[in-house]
């Protein structure tokens, strides 16, 4: 493949841009090389600035779950463009792209709009801490809940030892109002209620990690979390950004039949606009202002061409039939990565949670970070570049997950397939 416009440009890009990105992951960092550049996105296709197209399993890391370019997307967003792009005045699209979001979460009576998955942790964990007037917050070690400053943070020496920043510019004695434990580890957690139960303001939970790769809930963990909550009055949020229209329409809280206190979505539901959203009864949704005292805003949010581009990509996977033949297509290509894993001799640890699946390199189950991290990352490297050199574009890290679209159709599949008998046979 020629990369000769993609040089040139990420020369360029490291001029202007810090580490020549917008995004840390993009770099490659952790599979070496650089990144290639995208003119455009078809179906389950990105094309490069050399001309080169791939087929696509990262998805904009999920949003475009109706594929690049949907032609009653790309439709509905051009008239939508007609009517002007934002008023800071509410429109009905907001309504409308709220009322769908709740059908399929019923956990939601209220949600409020913002533009991204970060704003609608960051606003969650503000709304429990003014609703409980608690300041405690639980995280799981390797889930990710973008780049708010509570967030950034790396467990502490001990269990019940509150957190350390994992970012400078992270105030020790914010991040001192974390902890952080093992994820799928009932034990640790209920020690951590134990000792500051009566403080803590929420957990807040990858229900089906995707950020240490995916990572399911062992059995009975969310009911674990869902009944701690409850004896010691912290709420229970659902970061659902990744696992939202992902796992299941109605997110992992449907499939698994758990109902948290508060929702945050982002990804899918802008269609691969800015957006993310959060969420949950009304009793604690109108705390936030302008009804309530806990404030949050947005320039942008609730805006009509993000909330068209959201609304019409989920009519489009709302639509009979449509999410399960997805599901299954990713359960396909799983099954025959492994098979093709195997006959290579290669050891990986598959995971699958509805249309987003796991493939790590390693012969251990893997249902923590630490497990994760065992994880053979140089042959992920090796994996992500014979499969890029064949035209298949997985996510650039092994702690990423790999997502389907409605585009990826059988012909896609079996490429993808062929490409990787080839790269397991001869690159790893
Ligand atoms: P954003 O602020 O990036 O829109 O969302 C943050 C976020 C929150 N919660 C979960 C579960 C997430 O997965 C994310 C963002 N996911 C990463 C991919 N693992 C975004 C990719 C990136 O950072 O460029």
């Amino acid at each position: 493949m020629k990369h000769e416009s993609s040089n040139k440009l990420w020369q360029d890009a490291l001029q202007v841009l810090p580490g020549g990105v917008n995004s840390p992951v993009r770099a490659f960092k952790s599979v070496g090389g650089s990144p290639f550049f995208v003119h455009s996105g078809k179906g389950a296709f990105l094309t490069d600035a050399d001309g080169n197209r791939v087929i696509d399993y990262v998805l904009s890391w999920g949003p475009l779950a109706a594929g690049h370019a949907h032609p009653e997307v790309v439709e509905a967003v051009k008239s939508a463009a007609d009517n002007g792009f934002g008023f800071g005045v509410p429109t009905e699209l907001e309504t409308l792209l709220a009322r769908k979001i709740i059908t399929h979460y019923p956990s939601m009576e209220r949600v409020r709009f913002v533009n991204s998955g970060t704003e609608a942790t960051m606003s969650a964990i503000r709304l429990a801490r003014g609703f409980t007037k608690r300041d405690l917050i639980v995280k799981m070690d390797g889930c990710y809940h973008g780049h708010g400053d509570s967030m950034l943070v790396r467990a502490g020496s001990g269990i019940a030892t509150l957190a350390l920043p994992d970012s400078p510019g992270v105030p020790a004695v914010l991040s001192a109002q974390t902890l952080v434990v093992p994820y799928n580890d009932p034990e640790a957690i209920t020690e951590v209620f134990n000792h500051y139960g009566a403080d803590i303001a929420c957990v807040i939970v990858e229900p089906v990690a995707g950020n240490m790769g995916v990572v399911p809930p062992l059995p009975g963990y969310l009911e674990r979390l869902r009944a701690l909550t409850v004896t010691y009055g912290a709420l229970l949020v659902f970061d659902e950004v990744m696992t939202g229209f992902r796992v299941a329409l109605g997110g992992a809280q449907a499939h698994y039949e758990i109902t948290p206190d508060l929702t945050t979505l982002g990804k899918v539901i802008g269609g691969g606009m800015p957006v993310g959203a959060y969420g949950g009864p009304a009793d604690i949704m109108d705390m936030l202002a302008p009804r309530g005292p806990v404030y949050q805003a947005g320039t942008l949010s609730g805006n009509p061409m993000a909330m068209t581009a959201g609304l019409k990509t989920l009519e489009i996977l709302e639509r009979p039939g449509v999410f399960d033949d997805m599901e299954r297509r990713m359960t396909g290509l799983c099954s025959g990565l492994g098979d093709i894993a195997r006959e290579a001799g290669v050891p990986v640890y598959q995971t699958q949670a509805g249309t987003m699946a796991g493939l790590f390199f390693t012969e251990m189950p893997v249902h923590d970070y630490t497990n994760a991290k065992l994880s053979d990352t140089k042959r992920y490297a090796k994996w992500f570049h014979g499969m890029l050199d064949r035209g298949v574009y997985f996510a650039p890290s092994q702690f990423e997950a790999a997502f389907i679209s409605t585009a990826h159709d059988d012909d896609v599949l079996s490429s993808t397939l062929e490409a990787a008998r080839a790269a397991m046979k001869t690159d790893i």
